[in-house]
């Protein structure tokens, strides 16, 4: 552990204003290893975050997420707008094949400094994805990215909920047989703000958009807005402009509407939350250590000689050394 130093804390926080590659690189590394002088670094940059848009790109394995990604990157370089990319893929433990594929397909990117990306996989038990995932996030809003995709698998399978910290969230579908199912099954329609049928290239697209937009007349009693649908061949960057488009369009609603400032209070409440579990269950963790850890716990619980309320509570008593108040 290296000492924390106040001058090189205001030189990187200096560099990541002016948008130094190389040092916010570094510190996404570091935040990623909970590093005490990265997080500091990133105590000071939480004010100069906030302008960039955060746009979500979710969908199941193969449905074209990275290619749709890769398209919108150059659609918003074209407009002259600067971009950072996190992509997540929490199946893919270190050097796993989708990243790798993901960092050939943007290697046409990395020669241009507007464009920052950064793949993240699942690192440990303990989790802490999430919260590495929105640290990067708010790395590269206070770097001054325009705008900032964010690309997840699934949604609500708890490391993978950095999703609901977007500012508009794109659910990329697929023609085909079941697929509106799917949709309905895995509660996409409760988040997305656009969903995207890739592969139009693909025979059953006109079935799946009829699908999709009677699913939408059904669950179109609320008063949100209307979710938007786009047709795109990705591989073929068509349909890229009219997402970009629908993006854009639903950035100035939530400007217009209270929407906006809803989301971010729930990205605040994300990080909070993600934040406390992670630095909670260290810290349980570390004080457990005498007892063989939070397997030996689990272990005693399947094995019937506790129950999980009572070591939890047990747990919160030791930490806090007060009895805990939250039973129930
Ligand atoms: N035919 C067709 N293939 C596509 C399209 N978009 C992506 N693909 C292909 O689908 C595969 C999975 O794409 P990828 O972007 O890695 O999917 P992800 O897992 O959702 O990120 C790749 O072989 C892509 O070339 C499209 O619009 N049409
Ligand atoms: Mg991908």
């Amino acid at each position: 552990m290296s000492q924390q130093d106040p001058k090189r804390i205001e030189k990187k926080y200096r560099e990541v204003l002016d948008g130094s590659d190389v040092t916010v690189a570094r510190l996404i590394r570091d935040l990623e290893d909970e590093k005490a002088e990265a997080v500091e670094v990133l105590k000071r940059l939480h004010p100069h975050t906030g302008r960039a848009h955060v746009v979500g790109i979710t969908g199941n394995p193969g449905a074209g997420k990275s290619t749709v990604v890769d398209a919108l990157i150059a659609q918003y370089r074209k407009q002259e707008k600067t971009v950072g990319v996190v992509a997540i893929d929490p199946t893919s433990p270190f050097s796993g094949g989708a990243i790798l594929g993901d960092r050939i397909r943007m290697q046409k990117h990395a020669v241009d400094p507007g464009v920052f990306i950064r793949s993240m996989a699942t690192r440990g038990h303990l989790g802490g994805l999430c919260r590495a995932a929105v640290d990067a996030v708010a790395v590269l809003d206070a770097m001054g990215r325009d705008v900032i995709l964010v690309e997840t698998v699934g949604v609500g399978q708890g490391e993978v909920d950095v999703i609901t910290s977007a500012h508009t969230i794109v659910v990329v579908v697929v023609p085909g047989l079941g697929d509106e199912i799917q949709a309905i099954k895995s509660g996409i329609l409760e988040i997305a703000d656009i969903l995207a049928i890739n592969k139009a290239d693909r025979s059953g697209v006109e079935r799946t958009e009829a699908d999709l937009n009677l699913m939408l007349d059904l669950s179109g009693k609320d008063d949100r807005p209307r979710i938007s649908i786009v047709k795109t061949v990705a591989t073929k960057s068509k349909g890229i402009d009219e997402l970009a488009d629908a993006i854009k369009e639903h950035s100035s609603l939530l400007r217009k509407t209270n929407e906006g400032f809803r989301r971010t209070l729930r990205r605040a409440e994300v990080r909070l939350v993600e934040l406390l579990k992670e630095r909670m269950l260290k810290r349980a963790s570390a004080e457990l250590k005498e007892f063989g850890g939070l397997e030996a716990f689990a272990k005693r619980i399947a094995e019937k000689e506790t129950d999980p309320y009572s070591a939890v509570e047990g747990i919160i008593e030791r930490l806090t050394g007060q009895p805990d108040k939250g039973k129930i």
